[in-house]
């Protein structure tokens, strides 16, 4: 299968726990195959086996807590 890499940036994480929050939700999602969270940035970069959509994306970090701004 083809992987894919999506990046995404994510506000409102302060630490680890935030990370670890946003990691689960978002590796739950259709196609995620690993999730890799960079805290001082934001950047959530994805590996999927497809497309990640962005609104399910967006919905799994908004469950965590944290909001997606691109
Ligand atoms: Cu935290």
């Amino acid at each position: 299968m083809n992987s894919t890499t999506t990046t995404f940036t994510v506000t409102g994480m302060t630490c680890g726990h935030c990370v670890a929050a946003v990691t689960e939700e978002v590796t739950k999602l259709d196609n995620v195959t690993s999730v890799e969270i960079d805290l001082a940035s934001g950047a959530v970069t994805v590996q999927s086996d497809g497309p990640v959509d962005s609104a399910a994306f967006a919905a799994a970090v908004d469950e965590a807590g944290y909001e997606v701004t691109s």
